[in-house]
Parts: C-alpha cells; structure tokens; sequence
C-alpha cells in the first residue's frame, strides 16, 4: 500500500469523512449551508467547490523545523474552508475578490487576477494569505510546466475556526485551503507530500521563513494519529498516541501577530541559526567561504559536532556547542571576525534576513544551537517512548516530562515565550498537568498540556478559575467564549476536497 503522503488530498461529496457523526457533523452541515448561502447573496452563483484544512497543535519540536529536523504535531478539529468559483475566460472582470464570513471582522479583499503581483508586506492585509497560495500555486506550475490556462477572475469566501494568533496554525490551514482550493478549481490534485511542499513555498510569500510544519501536518494528518513530519523528504509517520492521557489546548490570550513582527521574532531566530551553524563550521575546520556557501541549517553542521563530541567521549552535539560558542551574545563585528564576510554579503540574497540584521543588537548563537540539538533530541524521545514497552502510567509521566524540559528550552534557550504563556504554563503544572509547554512560535499564542484523562474536566475547571476568571472580570474576553480559548482536542484528519 502507498504510504499516505503519496496518495493525492481526497475528494468528497458529503461532509461525514471528515466531520464525522454528532454535533461536529451537524456543526459543519450548518456551516457548509450558511458558506454557500452568502456566497450566492454575494457573488450571484454557488461556488464550483470546497476545500478545507485544518489547524495544528505542535505537541513536541519548536522551532526546529527550518533547521531540518523532525517535528511531532497532530491536526486539530478547527480548520479553515474556502469556497471557490473560477470565472469563465470571457466573464470580464479579472479579479480576485475574497470574503470572509466574518465580515465584521475581515473585510473584502480585491487582488488583480495576475500571479506575479507581490504581496504588499509593509501593508499587511488579512486577505494576503490568500495571494501567498495564488502565487505559489502558479510558480510551482509554471516550474512544473503544467498548463492551467491563463489567470482568470476568482470569487472565494473564507470561513476559518482556528483562533488567529494563536501558535495553532491559522495561518497555514488558510494557505493549504486557498492552494488546494485554487488547484481544485482548475482540476488538479497531485500527491500530498507534493502539497506540503508547495504551501510551505506559498506561505513564505507573507515574510515568514517558515520551515514546513504547519502545512506539511495540515494537508497530512490522518484522524486518531499524531504525525511524526520528516523533512527533505517531506513523511509523515503516524503516531498513535497513549490512552489515558489527553492534549488540553489552552490560550494564553497574548496574540502573537508574526507575520508582523518576524524581524524580531521568527526571522531573527532562523538567522541566528544559521550564523550558528556557519561559526560552527568555521570552529570545526571549514574554510569561512565554503561553510557560508554550504552551511543553510543546524542540521548541516550536526555530523561535524557528533565527531568532535566524539573525541570527548560523547555524542551529543550540544557539547560541541557549549565548547565552541561562548554563552556571551556575539556582535556583528565578532561573527564578522570568524566569517571574514559582512553579514550583509552573507545574507545578499533575502531581504527579510537584511531586515532582520538591521533590527538586531546582538546574537545569541549558543543558546540557539544549544535549544535546536537538544529540542531535535527530545522529539526522537517523545516517539521513542510512545512505542516503547513502558505502563501507560510511566509513558505518559515521561511523556509530560518531555514536553516540560521543551517548554523550559523554547523560554530559556530560545526566549520565545512570554508572561502570560509563563504564567498559564505554571498553572497547568500546578493543577497536575504531566507536562506543559507553548505550542507553535511562541511569544503569545496557546500552551499545550498532557493531562490524565479522568481529570480533564477539573483541570479545565481549575484553569477557568486561576487563569481565565480575571482576564473575564476585566473584559479581556467574553465568558460566554471561553470554549474557544481552552478545550480538549483529539487528533483529526487531514486537508480534503469537497464537491457536492
Ligand atoms: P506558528 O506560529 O504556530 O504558525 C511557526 C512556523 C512553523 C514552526 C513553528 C515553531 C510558520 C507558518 N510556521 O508556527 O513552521 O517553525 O513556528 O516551531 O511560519
Ligand atoms: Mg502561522
């Protein structure tokens, strides 16, 4: 039998495969009839089809991705779906018009039906996401030499459940459901793995060197299953995880707005990595010029660090790190000393790395590569022990413990945390979750915890009263809200195609 990331996104023309039975099916009924209700009121037609993708919490494996390591998500429940109708050649108007259900919120977009328009990064637009998926789509056709006609008007409507800003991916479940969207409507489908790739391409066009996580679990994930995401090349592994404990996904209520700020937050880091791994390089016997040409990740230099830790009686690359970089932030000028190289030549060709360079006051290489190694590590753990022989009672206790030396290193190491996740983390710990840590980016957004089972409903509770009753009393949110912002998610499926 293939292996799934091999088979094309499935087609369906009722909404059980995916929504399953019960009030999640009659939810989805509900919102598919209202998405094409507003669409004929708007647009005056039905749309052609539908394409759904879902969010994502990470459970382990933050901020490892770009550097090419393997990362342990599951799908959750909430999705974003797109519903599309592509005009006839002659139908005149040659526009991109995107809606949202939530029109209060997000208003009509207008784009030119033109694939090489740039997205306008210092105008940042909620409809852009789109256009990352339009672009992409396109390149990848044009790469790929597959005909798709000339660029024709497109209406679409939105209709996303997976909370913005939030580290669960709102994000790429838009890109994947725009690009499979704008690919089904042009009659194209092709292997998933394929379409991981390609999205993790379109999402970059909003300015986040993304590493493919997102996309790569949203257009794979197979009910009931984590996934264990490999990169170059893209698998996805299932993972079945423990009975007895169950994910809690709670939000800190900090949004984390990265599209915004990459230059000091996500970008900063994926180019504090990579000037780890060059010094790294550099420190291990390459010749400056040829490690800035070869050295892209942390994982290019992890072989040269496992040797040099060998000489020292181990195998862990963090040793390399603690022996080769000082803890000390470095300046420009001390990197520049080692690279013999401007960081402006080193980084010419990505502008979103020049704006980063300009923001940055200092680097911290240590910490960085100290995090990615050992971070890379506790995810082989975490698969590890789920199939290991271990009671469920022990598993789950390693498990939890896993995912809080995560936690500690994303806040530590990485500084990609912030007060109210530490305060929110601190909770879920404190009312008995096994493990707790930030989920997604970081710096705002939600926290997972692995807790019993049996003691989810107090332990939602519990967090309702420490956490949540507060942020109510000052009006921060709405009471009547709060399912949206703490809840118990099982693993869900994966992106699909809709045609009724
Ligand atoms: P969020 O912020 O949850 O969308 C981001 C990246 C991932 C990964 C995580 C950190 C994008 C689209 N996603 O996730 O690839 O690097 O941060 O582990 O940029
Ligand atoms: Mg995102």
């Amino acid at each position: 039998m293939a292996r799934h990331e091999e088979l094309p996104i499935p087609i369906f023309s009722d909404l059980e495969p995916v929504y399953g039975g019960g009030s999640q099916l009659e939810e989805a009924e509900l919102r598919f009839k209202n998405l094409k209700a507003k669409f004929i009121d708007l647009f005056g037609q039905p749309p052609h089809v539908y394409a759904r993708s879902p969010g994502r919490v990470n459970l382990i494996g933050e901020h490892i991705d770009y550097e090419g390591y393997s990362v342990l998500p599951m799908a959750i429940r909430q999705d974003t779906i797109v519903a599309i109708r592509k005009h006839d050649a002659d139908e005149s108007e040659k526009l991109l018009r995107i809606a949202n259900v939530n029109s209060d919120k997000y208003s009509l977009c207008n784009y030119p039906a033109d694939p090489l328009q740039e997205v306008d990064l210092k105008n940042h637009k909620w409809g852009h996401y789109f256009i990352c998926g339009y672009k992409g789509f396109y390149e990848y056709a044009k790469l790929k030499g597959i005909d798709v006609g000339e660029p024709v008007g497109l209406d679409v409507i939105v209709d996303g459940t997976v909370p913005t800003g939030s580290g669960l991916s709102s994000s790429a479940a838009f890109v994947c459901s725009s690009t499979i969207a704008i690919m089904a409507s042009v009659g194209i489908n092709m292997p998933k793995k394929e379409i991981a790739q390609l999205t993790c391409e379109c999402e970059r066009h909003i300015g986040t060197q993304s590493g493919g996580m997102d996309q790569a679990i949203s257009v794979m994930a197979q009910s009931g299953f984590a996934e264990l995401i490999d990169f170059n090349p893209i698998r996805a592994t299932d993972v079945q995880l423990p009975a007895g404990g169950t994910f809690v996904i709670a939000h800190s209520l900090a949004e984390s707005q990265k599209a915004v700020t990459a230059a000091v937050n996500y970008n900063n880091r994926v180019v504090e990595c990579r000037l780890a791994a060059i010094v790294l390089g550099i420190k291990l016997g390459m010749e400056p010029h040829e490690a800035i040409s070869n050295v892209k990740t942390l994982s290019d230099v992890e072989g040269l660090c496992i040797s040099f830790a060998g000489t020292h009686g181990s195998s862990d690359p963090v040793l390399a790190v603690k022996e080769l970089l000082h803890e000390e932030p470095y300046s420009s000028k001390d990197i520049e000393n080692i690279t013999q190289q401007k960081l402006e030549t080193v980084f010419a060709a990505s502008p979103t790395s020049l704006d980063v360079l300009r923001a940055a006051k200092c680097y911290k290489l240590h910490q960085r590569a100290a995090h990615v190694y050992s971070e890379a590590k506790r995810v082989h753990a975490f698969k590890d022990t789920v199939s290991s022989e271990l009671s469920d009672e022990d598993m789950l206790k390693k498990l939890g413990d896993l995912m809080n030396e995560s936690h500690n290193s994303c806040s530590v190491l990485y500084e990609c945390s912030c007060p109210e996740l530490e305060e929110l983390v601190k909770i879920c710990r404190d009312n008995g979750a096994l493990g707790a840590r930030l989920t997604g980016a970081g710096w705002g957004g939600c926290a997972v915890a692995l807790v019993k089972e049996s003691l989810v409903p107090q332990f939602i509770l519990n967090l309702k009263e420490q956490f949540y009753q507060s942020r109510i009393d000052k009006g921060t949110i709405n009471k009547n809200d709060l399912g949206l912002y703490i809840f118990a998610s099982k693993p869900s499926s994966g992106a699909a195609i809709f045609k009724f």
